[in-house]
């Protein structure tokens, strides 16, 4: 399963956020390093079903269908926040950055609205600066990710030099438990003019000018711009914008209290949607009745979404570029061999073909996979097709179909 990891500086949000995606109970207080430890969850990537556009009724396996939507579970940690010199320990260090190795990517959680300082306690809203929020945290991660290289960087140059093995393969094999491969460290090497055959030549700026390309191109990240139901918010989002990140505004908590609401049947609310309907308004209080007109008004009127739904979306089909692929296993009625119509929902990285399908399914799967079939136009692939979004496919393998 994908994962990805909720990473920022202590106070923003970040664990309001994960309860919000996995209605999980976790700690949340309005002061700095209320999580301790990290919290592990689920939570769904949001489509739109090709079981509306075939006119079928689907029973999913690895993901759920709700009126059409469907849903596909990635694994998501919260972490403890981040401050400046966090890499040298000030607060609670970076050890447990270590738990979010595999991520595919980042979301980095800011506050919008100004209303912490760089070490995360509350300060009047607007006087935070919340692009320096997002900026600490990548300077510290990318500390981190030089530290990790510093213990082995001598041995690592003598293996070089003494041409016993090459550069590129000592470093991916050093950051292949960060899902680094040779292909990213060569990319960087080369963007950055670096001479792979000598790397005792190179300065301690060299050597953290290529940990942060790295860092870019293999851990991309998106800025959850929270708490835009304060008015401080909008002029926050601006900023972060400029600064040219990926900005998703959010709400985390108008999130957690809807998706609380949807969890008791007060609303009808599905993460992502722009509006809720209540189901009885004799069982709410009126204070919920007041917050979530305001949750209405202040936040799915204004800028369309809580934005949660979006921050993962966003940071799995916009900026990793994944797309979803649905595989059969009989290409005319659409389920696998108990009869399940359209039962699973893979993410792949765009210009996936049907043999990656194939392999990210079941390592037999892909030894064995002799060709593929598009079960919308009954047709077979060929070698080098490129799958599309909501492709639904039928792998034929030696053996056996799958
Ligand atoms: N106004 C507003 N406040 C929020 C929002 N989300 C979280 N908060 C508040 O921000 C404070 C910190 O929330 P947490 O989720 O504990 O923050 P955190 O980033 O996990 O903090 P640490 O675990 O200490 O790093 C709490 O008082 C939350 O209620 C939001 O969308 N809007
Ligand atoms: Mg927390």
């Amino acid at each position: 399963m994908e994962l990805a990891g909720i990473v920022g500086k202590p106070n923003v949000g970040k664990s309001t956020m994960f309860a919000a995606m996995t209605l999980a109970p976790v700690e949340i207080a309005g002061y700095p390093f209320t999580t301790i430890k990290p919290n592990r969850g689920i939570t769904y990537l949001r489509i739109n079903c090709v079981c509306k556009e075939l006119g079928v009724k689907d029973n999913p396996r690895n993901s759920k269908c709700i009126d059409g939507v469907r849903f596909i579970p990635i694994e998501i940690i919260d972490t403890p926040g981040i401050i400046r010199k966090a890499h040298e320990g000030r607060g609670l260090g970076l050890q447990f950055l270590d738990e979010i190795r595999q991520a595919s990517a980042l979301i980095v959680v800011a506050d919008a609205a100004g209303a912490t300082d760089p070490d995360g306690n509350p300060v009047k809203p607007g006087s935070g600066d919340p692009v320096e929020d997002v900026r600490l945290v990548e300077e510290e991660i990318d500390y981190w990710l030089r530290d990790l290289l510093t213990v082995d960087w001598r041995k690592i140059v003598r293996i070089v030099e003494s041409k016993v093995g090459k550069l590129e393969e000592e470093l991916a094999k050093k950051f292949s438990g960060l899902r680094i491969d040779e292909s990213a460290v060569r990319d960087v090497l080369h963007e950055l003019d670096l001479n792979p055959s000598q790397p005792s030549k190179w300065s301690d700026e060299d050597l953290f000018e290529f940990v942060r390309k790295l860092r870019e191109k293999t851990k991309p990240i998106i800025v959850a711009a929270n708490k835009i139901d304060l008015p401080e918010a909008e002029d926050g989002v601006k900023k972060l914008k400029k600064a040219g990140y990926e900005v998703v505004p959010v709400s985390a908590e108008a999130e957690r209290i809807l998706r609380m609401a949807a969890e008791k049947k007060l609303i009808k609310y599905l993460p992502g949607d722009s509006d809720f309907e209540i189901i009885d308004d004799s069982k709410l209080t009126s204070s919920q009745r007041k917050a979530l007109n305001l949750i209405r008004e202040k936040i799915l009127e204004k800028w369309g979404s809580t934005g949660v739904q979006e921050v993962v979306n966003k940071a799995y089909f916009d900026l990793l570029k994944y797309i979803p692929v649905y595989p059969v296993e009989d290409p005319e009625k659409l389920t696998d061999h108990d009869g399940n119509v359209l039962p699973d929902v893979y993410i792949l990285p765009r210009g996936s073909t049907p043999r990656d399908l194939a392999y990210a399914i079941h390592t037999d799967l892909g030894k064995t996979f002799l060709y593929a079939i598009d079960a919308r136009r009954k047709i077979r692939l060929g070698e080098d097709y490129k799958l599309k979004w909501g492709d639904v496919i039928s792998i034929v393998a030696a053996g056996k179909r799958g």
